[in-house]
């Protein structure tokens, strides 16, 4: 058993295909993408995470990953590929379809075979085992099927990987020892045996568990702008409870991840799924919010600069990033708009340096908590702006200098405690 075929090099089967290759296993890994399968037969990588880079480039020039456009025979499927969302807010599970085609004529009796992507409940059970069924093996007797969903987090997705507990879910309990026997060569944490829906559903309330907390955060916001109350500081005081663990106010959600997995369970039960589905609408109104507190510091014309364009901070990812939203409402309301991120590369936004992004700017508009902006002294650039103010939606600014620091849930009052 060890040979691996990782189908979808993005965030999640890249750095998995490099533990399982660091650990030992003959790894291909398997993209659609020419350009990202020969950027990393060259042993370089597209995607901004820490450790990743180092780590690929020697393991390819070791010979022990490689990449390929066509899947291959294998021991072992891993499909990682990713689900997004339609119009509808249903998921698209053509990406999965796909993939478990492309690797059915390699498929061999006794393979072990997992799907990592986030998918809706009876994902494996109603759509991908009947796949798999055309290639003429019997699902848990001939073909080891699980779903074994990621749950690291972007910015620490190595150190996760190895150290997280995981869920896995076999359609048998034979599927699911063998899925755990495979993880088992570089994951430290413990590793948990369960029926595959059952994985798809945890997986999916893990993330909406997030979300819904944190629109509880941020429906606080919008009460304590109406009743004239610091959101900031109640946050900190009600979590001095030994069982209270409010989450933080922002601009919104963004990524992949949370921002999109609790639709999966709302389009599946739609009438009972009512707190998960108004949480995703309070998120979601979150950038609208900012606009408004923008329309009460500076008037429509007025430049400002945006500081963040990523879905949080020291990450250069701006997949349902809640500040690509706010630029285009900004830029809708005629505000002229220019943009610092220093993480992100993106062809399709003028991305410049902070110098120049807040000159002759009334407003400093921070959406990203990179630590760029948490350390910059904004003494240095006083004099280039029109007017020192800075809204800081993430609470993050630590040296506002001599600008005047509005905070997004900050009303109220009037003295500070300061407390950690
Ligand atoms: N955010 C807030 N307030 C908070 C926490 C987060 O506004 O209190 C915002 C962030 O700014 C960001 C968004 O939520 O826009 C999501 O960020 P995150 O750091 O909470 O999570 P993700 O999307 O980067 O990663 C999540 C993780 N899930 C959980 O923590 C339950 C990760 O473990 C999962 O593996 C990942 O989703 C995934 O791939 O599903």
């Amino acid at each position: 058993m060890n040979k691996i075929c990782v189908v979808g090099l993005g965030y999640i089967g890249l750095p998995t295909a490099a533990m399982f290759a660091k650990s030992g296993y003959e790894v291909v890994g398997v993209d659609v993408d020419e350009k990202v399968v020969s950027s990393l037969n060259e042993g370089n990588i597209h995607i901004g995470e820490p450790g990743i880079s180092e780590l690929v480039k020697s393991l390819v020039s070791d010979g022990k990953l490689k990449a390929s456009l066509i899947a291959e025979e294998a021991d072992n499927f891993i499909i990682a590929v990713p689900t997004p969302i339609n119009e509808d807010y249903k998921a698209d599970l053509s990406y999965v379809e796909a993939a478990v085609e492309g690797i059915l004529p390699y498929l061999k009796k006794g393979n072990n075979f997992i799907v990592e992507s986030t998918i809706p409940p009876r994902t494996i059970e109603d759509l991908v085992c009947p796949i798999l069924k055309r290639s003429g093996l019997v699902p848990g007797e001939d073909l080891f099927i699980s779903h074994c969903p990621e749950r690291v987090l972007p910015g620490r997705i190595i150190t996760e990987l190895v150290e997280n507990n995981r869920i896995v879910g076999g359609i048998n309990e034979q599927s699911a020892d063998k899925a755990v026997e495979l993880y088992n060569s570089f994951v430290k944490g413990e590793i948990f045996k369960t029926d595959a829906t059952t994985a798809e559903m945890s997986k999916l309330m893990e993330n909406t568990f997030r979300d819904v907390n944190i629109a509880l955060a941020n429906e606080l916001v919008k009460i304590s702008k109406k009743l004239n109350v610091n959101a900031l500081e109640v946050v900190k005081l009600a979590n001095k409870h030994p069982r209270v663990n409010l989450h933080t106010p922002g601009p919104g959600v963004g990524g992949h991840c949370i921002a999109l997995d609790p639709y999966f369970i709302v389009d599946q039960a739609p009438e009972e799924a009512q707190l998960i589905a108004i949480s995703r609408a309070i998120n979601s109104s979150m950038p609208s919010f900012v606009i408004k507190e923008v329309k009460d510091l500076v008037s429509n014309g007025a430049k400002i600069a945006v500081l963040g364009l990523a879905y949080k901070g020291n990450t250069d990812d701006i997949r349902e990033s809640p500040a690509v939203e706010i630029v285009s409402l900004l830029n809708k309301e005629g505000y002229e708009v220019s943009i610092c991120d220093p993480q992100v590369e993106n062809q399709s936004y003028n991305l410049l340096p902070l110098g120049e992004a807040v000159r002759n700017s009334e407003l400093i508009l921070i959406l990203t908590d990179h630590d760029e902006f948490k350390e910059f002294d904004f003494s240095e650039i006083n004099h280039c702006v029109k007017q020192p103010v800075i809204l800081d939606t993430k609470n993050c600014i630590k040296q506002p200098g001599s600008f005047e620091l509005k905070k997004l849930g900050n009303y109220g009052k009037h003295f500070s405690l300061e407390i950690n």
